[in-house]
């Protein structure tokens, strides 16, 4: 370790699309090309904090960087920019500088996953396959409708013959349906989000399902490895079959889950971003989504994991909650509406972790792609939208009332948010505008 440098590893997460590529790139961008008087790094206002020698440093071979570069550059096209694509599920860059006056470096090591990972923490801690594969049925069996929809699963598991092709088939039609349906048992979560970061389509489940692995994909020749939920009577009469599928299970476990958890609960400082109008715009089984994976996620941040063959307390000591892209709420209802529904979707969450670990709450846009419009019920912005706006020009758009409590019940029409390109930067503009990412900026360098 080198006295000199001060390293922290950063875990950013959020749901599907919560703007993760977007946190991370604007953060980068805005420290490569620090200006102290748009991004504050200082405490005090009057006594700027410039920063010297910021650099890139190479991630571990193993793992792919961040292509900061190139999605800079698309972000940044003077007639209008585009958002980042996907790479990967997991996207990782390290970063160093130095801030001016202090002695050490600052050496970020940034990471960000998506937070539906965490439908696989029952299966970093279930060390069985059949532990996994009874815990699962059962949950099937508690609840009503998907016991519904798993009947013809369930059929085949007692069918006298067992074709495990017809199985694997049938079992990834329910849990396409699970999935839709935001239920919590819908793990391996590689079949909702994939390892490169697609999600699965929405649409009939039968045919959305076929596409996709219940385990881990095709690799280097290999085939896919997938393991499903077989019951105790169909791994007995089936045993060839049953070991196959523990094999699968183990391997998951081993490749995906595990180091993937015991990367995050090794981190520092972790980054939840909540997207209040997709979680608003995805009706209320969005909202019991973000609070149920908010709870497996505070399992792994008061845990334990195993680090090789010890097990150690998570590093966490930090937990940074963002409500993103705030510039595609009303100007006013920002900060008079945002704080208090980020408070009631996160305070179940904080206050279940340890005292210790400090919290930061904050209102944030990393790229605000929206102007304020003289009507306070429109913004301005690129609204996208291939048949309205194929040319992505700028023009006011209604924008729905932010709530203010979390309702009881509310259904997708209730929220209609428009999606948004980035802005067209302006003649003297050189970098996107952003909202307040230079406050959690502060939190993750301490
Ligand atoms: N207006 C606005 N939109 C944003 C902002 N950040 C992200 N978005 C929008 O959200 C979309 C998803 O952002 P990403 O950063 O790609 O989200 P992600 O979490 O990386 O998504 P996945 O990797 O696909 O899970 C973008 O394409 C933008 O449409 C922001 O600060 N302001
Ligand atoms: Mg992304």
């Amino acid at each position: 370790m080198n006295p000199l440098v001060r390293a922290s590893k950063i875990a950013v997460t959020g749901t599907f699309g919560a703007g993760k590529s977007v946190f991370l790139l604007s953060l980068l961008h805005h420290l490569h090309h620090h200006d102290p008087s748009a991004f504050r790094l200082g405490e005090r206002r009057a006594r700027p904090v410039t920063l010297r020698g910021v650099r890139a440093v190479d991630v571990t071979p193993a793992y792919q960087q961040f292509p900061y570069p190139t999605f800079a550059q698309r972000l940044m096209q003077p007639n209008g920019g585009l958002w980042p694509s996907r790479v990967h599920s997991v996207q990782r860059y390290r970063l160093r500088l130095r801030r001016a006056g202090r002695l050490r470096a600052d050496e970020l090591e940034l990471m960000t996953f998506p937070l539906e990972r965490l439908m696989d923490l029952s299966i970093a801690q279930t060390p069985t396959y059949a532990d996994w594969a009874d815990s699962i049925l059962r949950q099937i069996d508690e609840d009503p409708q998907a016991s519904r929809q798993a009947r013809q699963y369930m059929q085949h598991l007692d069918a006298p013959d067992i074709q495990p092709e017809r199985l694997l088939s049938v079992y990834k039609s329910a849990l396409a349906q699970f999935v839709f349906d935001y239920k919590r048992f819908a793990a391996p979560s590689t079949f909702m989000i994939d390892l490169d970061g697609g999600r699965i389509e929405g649409g009939a489940p039968k045919a959305v399902s076929q596409g996709r692995y219940v385990g881990l994909p095709p690799h280097n020749g290999r085939a896919a490895r997938e393991f499903i939920p077989l019951s105790a009577i169909t791994r007995m009469r089936a045993p060839q079959v049953a070991r196959q599928h523990e094999g699968h299970y183990a391997a998951y476990r081993d490749e995906v889950a595990r180091p993937l958890f015991g990367e995050v609960a090794g981190a520092d400082t972790l980054v939840v971003l909540l997207d209040v109008a997709a979680v608003l715009s995805g009706g209320r089984a969005a909202f019991d989504e973000q609070v149920n994976l908010l709870d497996e996620l505070r399992q792994l941040v008061r845990g334990r994991v195993r680090e090789r063959s010890a097990l150690v307390r998570s590093r966490v000591s930090r937990v940074a909650l963002v409500a993103t892209k705030c510039d595609l709420v009303r100007v006013f209802e920002r900060d008079a509406r945002l704080p208090n529904l980020l408070r009631q979707l996160t305070d179940p969450f904080v206050e279940a972790l340890h005292p210790s670990i400090e919290i930061g709450r904050f209102l944030c846009s990393p790229c605000v792609a929206t102007r304020p419009h003289a009507d306070p019920e429109m913004l301005i912005g690129r609204v996208v939208h291939a048949a309205q706006n194929p040319e992505r020009i700028e023009r006011p758009f209604p924008v729905p009332e932010v709530p203010r409590f979390w309702p009881e019940a509310y259904t997708p029409s209730d929220y209609p948010f428009f999606k948004v390109w980035p802005p067209a930067l302006q003649a003297h503009e050189k970098i996107t505008r952003h909202h307040k990412l230079d406050d959690v900026c502060r939190f993750l360098l301490g």
